[in-house]
Formats: C-alpha cells, sequence, structure tokens
C-alpha cells in the first residue's frame, strides 16, 4: 500500500511537470484526485487494511493527496501566468505611435468646376436650376428652333431612346421647362451631364457635361451679355482677363458668338498653351432667337434675353491645366488624390 503510494505520487508530480497546458493538468486532477481518480482508488481499499494500520496509512493517503494538490496550483498558477504574459505580448498596442492619417475625399475636377460656376453665377443673382437627362424631342430640338432636318438631330450624334425620347444633347431643356412656366424675369444656370454619340478621344466623350445660362428680360442687349460674361471670365481667371466675340451660328440665338479669353499662361502674347494664338475659346452665347421665346409663349416684342453654354470638362481641362478628357473619367485614384 505504501508503495502503491509512492508510485502514484511519483507519477502524479511527473505529469504535472511535463503538462503543457492548463487542459493537460485539468486531466493529471481528475486522473489522480477525483472521484475515480487513483488515490480514491487507495482510500476505497482501506476496508482491506489492518485496523490497526489503517490511521497511519490514512494519513499517507492525506500527505499525498496535499503534496499533489500544491503541485497542481503551483503549476495551474504558472501555466496561467505564463499564457497571460503570451497573451500581453501579442496583443500589444504601442500608444506612443503617431494615429494613422485619415484618408479624406476629394471632389472631382468636374465638381469642383461646376460649384464654381454656380458659386459665380449665384453671386450674379442667377438661379441653379436642374432638370432630366431624358427628354423628348421637343424640349431638345424643337423648342429650341432646331427644325427636323438639322443634322445636329441625326442618329449619328444623339442618342435616341424611341421616336419621342432622347438623352439630352444639351442642357436648354430645362430653359424651356422654365420659359414655359411664365414666371419673368429670369436669370438661371443650368448644369448637368448632356449626351452625343461621340467617339472617345482625348476631347469627346459621348456623356459630358455643361452649364447653360439664360437671362430674360425687358431690355436685355448684347450688350449685358458681353459685360455679364466679361465679369464671369475675370471672377473665373483673373480679373486682367481680356474677352473678345467671334460671330458664330447657333440655330436658339442670333446673333450668336463664341468668347474667348486672352491666355492666362502668357497674358495673350502666345505660346504653347494657346497654340501661339493668344486666346483661347470658352464659350458659346447669343441673343435668345424671337422662335424660341415665341415657341415659349413670351412675347418678344415685349422681352428680350441672353443665353451661353459652357462646357464643363474645357474649364477643367484648362484650369488644371490637363490634356487629355479621358483622365477625368477613368477615376484612378492616383489622379484624383491630386485635386
Ligand atoms: C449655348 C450657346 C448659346 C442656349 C440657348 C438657350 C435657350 F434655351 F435659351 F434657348 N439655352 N442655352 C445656348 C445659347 C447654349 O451653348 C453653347
Amino acid at each position: 500500500m505504501k508503495e502503491r503510494l509512492e508510485q502514484i505520487r511519483q507519477k502524479a508530480l511527473q505529469q504535472i511537470s511535463e503538462s503543457e497546458t492548463l487542459e493537460k493538468l485539468n486531466e493529471v486532477r481528475v486522473n489522480i484526485l477525483g472521484k475515480k481518480g487513483e488515490l480514491t482508488d487507495v482510500l476505497k481499499g482501506m476496508k482491506d487494511v489492518a485496523p490497526e494500520d489503517r490511521p497511519k496509512i490514512g494519513q499517507l493517503v492525506n500527505d499525498a493527496r496535499a503534496v499533489i494538490e500544491s503541485k497542481l496550483e503551483e503549476a495551474t498558477k504558472k501555466m496561467e501566468r505564463m499564457k497571460r504574459e503570451m497573451i500581453m505580448k501579442s496583443e500589444v498596442i504601442d500608444v506612443t505611435l503617431p494615429a494613422q492619417k485619415a484618408q479624406m475625399g476629394h471632389r472631382h475636377p468636374i465638381t469642383i468646376a461646376m460649384e464654381e460656376l454656380e458659386r459665380i453665377f449665384n453671386g450674379m443673382g442667377y438661379e441653379v436650376v436642374e432638370g432630366p437627362e431624358i427628354e423628348t424631342d421637343y424640349y431638345n430640338f424643337e423648342a429650341l428652333n432646331i427644325p427636323a432636318d438639322h443634322p445636329a438631330k441625326d442618329e449619328q450624334d444623339t442618342f435616341y431612346i424611341n421616336g419621342e425620347f432622347l438623352l439630352r444633347t444639351q442642357t436648354s431643356g430645362v430653359q424651356v421647362h422654365e420659359m414655359e412656366k411664365g414666371k419673368l424675369p429670369i436669370r438661371m444656370v443650368a448644369p448637368g451631364r448632356v449626351f452625343r454619340s461621340d467617339e472617345v478621344d482625348a476631347t469627346h466623350s459621348p456623356s459630358f457635361h455643361q452649364m447653360e445660362g439664360l437671362v430674360i428680360d425687358k431690355k436685355i442687349t448684347f450688350a449685358d451679355l458681353k459685360g455679364t460674361l466679361q465679369a464671369f471670365a475675370a471672377e473665373l481667371f483673373g480679373e486682367d482677363t481680356r474677352v473678345r466675340f467671334r460671330p458664330h451660328h447657333f440655330n436658339f440665338t442670333e446673333p450668336s458668338a463664341e468668347m474667348d479669353i486672352s491666355c492666362f499662361k502668357c497674358n495673350g502674347s502666345g505660346c504653347r498653351f494657346c497654340k501661339g494664338t493668344g486666346w483661347i475659346e470658352i464659350l458659346g452665347c447669343g441673343m435668345v432667337h424671337p422662335n424660341v421665346l415665341t415657341m415659349s409663349k413670351i412675347d418678344p416684342e415685349e422681352y428680350t434675353g441672353f443665353a451661353f453654354g459652357i462646357g464643363l470638362e474645357r474649364i477643367a481641362l484648362l484650369k488644371y491645366e490637363i490634356d487629355d478628357m479621358r483622365l477625368l473619367y477613368e477615376n484612378d485614384i492616383r489622379f484624383l488624390k491630386q485635386f
């Protein structure tokens, strides 16, 4: 009996020292000290021990149990401490490290141009009005004095949805809707996406952005148009900017013109940027055609007006000196990050 106890004790101590996990230690506890454990087994054998030897054997069993229990506890504590240390090491946070810079979003260069133009025209008392990208043939063409046989209406140039609906090729439909409301005077700009059936290249895209403006009141003249667009150019490109108007043709305006600004790179002396001319084309404009007013129930004898159209891609490319429009649509984050 004594030997068996010694054996159990040796075995227990060895197993404890060989245990590498808390689970293993618990296994040892159950196998030795548990209800069906080896030491408990020894106690159950007491009935075969001579009565006079029982106190002594009992004492030995208790001693063995005490030693094993204390070794178990010691090993368990040590194991728990090691486990904690390992967790602390692997989860260490260096609170002195500098914080990671938050990634800020960027407005797209076209959005920047659009908002800048809205700000300038708002400052001159213009309202910003938006309208649908799908329009009817009437609002996109007919109401703008563009006849059925006009080349712009060709399927080569316009995306038709069906015989009646199309993707707007300019935002002018928004102006027509506004004129039809009959609330005069009008001072508005219409920014937005427009569509033309063009091949993609450095200066063309089937979908691009425009801002068109419209002013209608009594006694509006071409001088008002010139003064307004001169003030606009000065605010967008700098107060020294000079403008010139070249005769042009649009169906919806008469007379019509294109406006150039003096090159902001060379101030008009001629450089690569303005292709040696000293001037940069910036927008189209004109006095609203009497037919356009009449169709929208405005009396051209009482009211006159001017209108203009500005390409926002063109403004963004000029402003940021970008030479290929495709960069604006590819959404390469390395490109967009710069604005
Ligand atoms: C341009 C150039 C000239 C224009 C005309 C109108 C309307 F609706 F009043 F007739 N809206 N926009 C216009 C005039 C647009 O874009 C180059």
